[in-house]
């Protein structure tokens, strides 16, 4: 929803529940990008431009079954039978400094983890139900532990929530697409965004998901984004509630590159599955998530990528050795990814650019070792020089007006690289000229 059609709903009275009411200093007012508009305050959105990279986690109850977090819904066991896996739920093996550890040997600079996804149970100590892993054999605040080891190690932290609960009972009547939404339930699920945004400290995103089946106004999105922005002014909130926040989230695709300042966050499995699957047996290699990632940062996105923590509270020690080494990439070609620009669109799948300052940095997805490369449509005549990124070794290069640019120098690995970053530095920013 964009400003204009949100200022509609404002005249026909439907959005009147979530204006102030006269009287209320301005000052006292949540943020209004956060509500209505498609771009963030650059401040607020400074963190998540940098970090670019960041950790999904899903982990619930779900994990006992192994048959992914949709379980309860896709084979309709009932609430009274799914609910017992409480009485099982102790991932004794889940240890806060392991997890963050991988993100961060991994490149990334956040963890986005469910604090309760559709089956409605809470991975966190909320006050407002039993149904938590504060009553189980597990018996801690898991999401507790994870922020505070994020904190103390400089990890952004930020929570998924899902507005669907397939487990309350308030939400039982609401079950159907576009039936109301029980007074009781909307009062319980904005208490726990309460919680999350008061008992945790400093968040980077809340990101909400499960909205479809209600309206922004049934789920009083416009005053659940109030509260958050009132009690976390910096939170950068997604765009599930139906209304637009400050971030988009397409999913297991490559998004809104076309709209110039609207942050946006591709959220992408490392396996076939979000929520830990047995029968699945399919990673993604390192070379695919660093491709991942320089597709979403060349169209000024993030990447979010998902691990699954095992019963055991384990994170898949093949998703963990595949992101180990996807960081040893980064660690040596960062500089192109944290905090970078768009160049000029994605134009080609195997050949990408990104740009920071004056320097633009050539992606080489697919560079045989051994031999040079055309460019086709690209012209950096205006640069000064050219190197390795990885090694700062020189490469020469040539334009040729039917081509584009050459690479004159041959790819020196003799290994293929997931991405051969080559570094073009301009006296000025370097610009895109017309071929
Ligand atoms: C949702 C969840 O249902 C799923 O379990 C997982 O948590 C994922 C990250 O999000 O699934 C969606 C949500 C939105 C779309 C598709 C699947 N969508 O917008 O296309």
């Amino acid at each position: 929803m964009n400003r204009r059609q949100f200022s509609r709903l404002t005249t026909l009275g439907l959005a009147a529940a979530a204006l102030p009411p006269a009287g209320v200093p301005v000052s006292a007012l949540p943020p209004a990008s956060a509500l209505t508009s498609e771009k963030t305050n650059p401040q607020r959105g400074a963190w998540f431009k940098e970090a670019r990279f960041g950790m999904f986690i899903h982990f619930g109850l779900y994990a006992l079954l192994g048959r992914s977090e949709w379980a309860m819904f896709l084979e309709e066991i009932p609430v009274g039978e799914y609910e017992r896996l409480k009485d099982r739920f102790n991932p004794t093996e889940f240890n806060a400094e392991e997890w963050v550890r991988i993100a961060e040997d991994a490149g990334q600079r956040y963890i986005t983890i469910t604090s309760k996804h559709h089956e409605g149970f809470s991975m966190f100590n909320t006050k407002l139900s039993n149904y938590s892993i504060m009553h189980t054999p597990f018996g801690r605040d898991l999401c507790g532990e994870l922020a505070e080891e994020c904190h103390r190690r400089g990890m952004i932290i930020s929570f998924y929530f899902s507005l669907m609960d397939w487990h309350h009972p308030a939400y039982q009547q609401s079950l159907k697409p576009r039936t109301p939404v029980s007074p009781e339930f909307i009062e319980f699920m904005h208490g726990q965004v309460r919680e999350l945004c008061t008992n945790y400290g400093k968040l980077g995103a809340i990101w909400f998901d499960g909205g479809w089946d209600h309206t922004p106004e049934q789920w009083q999105a416009e005053k659940l984004m109030a509260m958050i922005a009132k009690l976390q002014p910096d939170t950068l909130i997604n765009n599930r509630t139906g209304l637009p926040g400050d971030f988009s989230t397409p999913e297991e695709a490559l998004g809104e590159p076309n709209k110039p300042g609207r942050l946006w966050e591709n959220c992408m499995t490392i396996t076939d599955n979000w929520g830990y699957d047995s029968r699945d047996g399919r990673y993604k290699s390192a070379g695919e998530i660093v491709h991942l990632l320089v597709n979403a940062v060349a169209g000024v996105g993030n990447l979010l990528l998902n691990a699954s923590p095992l019963p055991t509270g384990k994170i898949d020690s093949q998703e963990a050795a595949n992101l180990r080494d996807a960081g040893k990439w980064l660690k040596r070609n960062g500089e192109s990814i944290y905090g970078a620009d768009v160049f000029r669109p994605i134009y080609y799948d195997k050949t990408f650019t990104t740009a920071k300052g004056d320097k633009v940095y050539l992606h080489m997805l697919d560079w045989p070792p051994g031999v040079g490369c055309d460019i086709w449509q690209l012209n950096l005549q205006s640069a000064r020089r050219a190197y390795f990124l990885e090694t700062g070794q020189p490469v020469e290069f040539t334009h040729s007006h039917a081509l584009g640019l050459r690479l004159v120098t041959r790819n020196p690995n003799p290994l293929p690289s997931p991405d051969t970053v080559v570094v073009f530095e301009g006296a000025e920013p370097l610009k895109q000229l017309e071929i």
